[in-house]
């Protein structure tokens, strides 16, 4: 097949690369003419484990192209960003979709297959993206076909989820899902899910947020037991032996562009019937000022002001801070006018060695599961001021014997004032 994708970034370079791997012609549109170009010569422009040796692949068949415009093809697949909007309840930004969706009308002929990728707000297939195809002339499941197919891919091993995670074909009429099943079925091994637009949209947004709803009942719990003097996390360890629950971690908050932005297309969608997820969300982005709140009390004796950040990305063992609560913990502790050090081994734009950003410190706080947090060498904090550890991500195992070790679940006991009011 003759596939055209838009826009090129963490999904659509993967998904492209994927369908030109097995046969397929595909022609990848993006609008920055900085990623056309390094396309053309060879190389991707994301991080992302095994794909670079995919994409030469593909390259060496001579089935991939990157350009700045569409072309005549067989299917359309849409995946660019969807960002939230500044309004009331954070909805769902849909200038790329439709800015996408008209270049490609130009290019449409009869018998051709349209997938949206892009993660979309409850019923926008139907309601926005239908009716535009048909103002340009089209009858949808006649002569266009249309279909909402969003990914489910985990960051850092999209190769092999894109071809192995079940996929929700949501057609707009059963001849859409007939069509999308075919082209999918061409590179996908795992279930293909037969389904409509409106129900793959809603699905898509509801798996991230059941995980959003989930970690904000960890957060709230931690913030129970800290008011309670009660340690969250043995209970959490111990409530999770009962068969039935799974009670998931408390953190620094919820980052990434997936868990801290889509409940809100749900929220915005139906406000007035979403109060869970609307609190929810409010909970997680919470957690920022409450470790900067934890911060600021455990530095009331400190001889200095210097606080050293372990982690900025939004996860452990990724080089993404966007929407990362560390990120926004770091801007907050220097605006409060603490002298704050970042060591983060998987970021370019923290250069500092450990034993630099430890040196004269009075705490670290740990706010990304790196593994290389596990186990913290003597010798790196050898020169701290205090010798101490707020460990917001509960993974350190190891570390000097002097240093005062604090998580989530009893940084109640070395803070003399009340951390929450009742
Ligand atoms: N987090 C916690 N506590 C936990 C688990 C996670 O605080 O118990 C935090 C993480 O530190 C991170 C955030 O939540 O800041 C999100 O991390 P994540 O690994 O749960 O999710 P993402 O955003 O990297 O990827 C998610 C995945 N969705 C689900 O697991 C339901 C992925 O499968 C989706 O493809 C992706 O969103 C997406 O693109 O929608």
């Amino acid at each position: 097949m003759k596939i055209t994708t838009i826009g090129l970034g963490y999904i659509g370079l993967p998904t492209s690369i994927l369908f030109a791997t097995h046969g397929h012609q595909v022609t990848g549109v993006d609008i920055r003419p900085s990623v056309v170009d390094t396309l053309n010569q060879g190389l991707i422009h994301i991080e992302e484990e095994g794909l670079q040796a995919l994409y030469n692949e593909a390259l060496a068949a001579g089935n991939f192209q990157a350009s700045l415009t569409p072309t005549h093809s067989d299917a359309f697949i849409i995946a660019v960003p969807t960002p939230n909007n500044d309004d009331r309840y954070k909805s769902c930004d849909l200038t790329y979709v439709e800015a996408a969706v008209n270049s490609i009308i130009p290019y449409l002929e009869e018998g051709n297959l349209v997938i949206v990728e892009s993660t979309i707000a409850p019923r926008t297939t139907e309601d926005i993206v239908q009716p535009m195809l048909e103002q340009a002339g089209f009858t949808i499941g006649k002569d266009i076909f249309l279909a909402h197919c969003p990914e489910r891919v985990l960051p850092g091993n999209i190769a092999y989820e894109l071809v192995h995670n079940p996929r929700i074909i949501g057609g707009v009429t059963p001849a859409c899902t007939t069509a999308a099943k075919a082209m999918y079925g061409t590179v996908v091994e795992g279930e293909l899910i037969d389904s409509s637009a409106s129900e793959a949209e809603l699905s898509k947004l509801m798996e991230n947020t059941y995980r959003d709803v989930n970690i904000a009942l960890a957060n709230e719990l931690a913030k129970i037991g800290t008011d309670l003097h009660i340690n969250a996390l043995k209970v959490i360890e111990m409530a999770n032996r009962h068969p039935r629950v799974n009670l998931h971690s408390p953190g620094p908050g919820v980052g990434g562009h997936c868990l801290a932005v889509d409940p809100y297309f749900v929220a915005a969608a139906s406000p007035s019937f979403s109060p869970l997820i609307q609190t929810a969300r409010e909970i997680n982005s919470s957690m920022p000022a409450f470790v900067v709140d934890a911060t600021e009390k455990l530095m009331q004796d400190a001889p200095n002001k210097k606080v050293t950040v372990f982690g900025l990305t939004y996860k452990g063992n990724i080089d993404d801070i966007r929407e990362s609560p560390a990120m926004d913990i770091f801007g907050m502790l220097e605006f409060q006018g603490y002298d704050v050090a970042a060591y983060d081994p998987h970021v370019a734009s923290a250069p500092l060695t450990i034993e630099e950003a430890c040196a004269d410190s009075s705490l670290i706080l740990v706010l990304t599961d790196h593994s290389e947090f596990t186990e913290i060498e003597a010798t790196a904090t050898a020169h701290m001021a205090i010798p101490r550890l707020l460990d917001t991500k509960n993974i350190v195992k190891e570390t000097a014997a002097n240093m005062t070790r604090m998580h989530l679940g009893n940084v109640y006991e070395h803070i003399q004032v009340k951390l929450l009011q009742r």
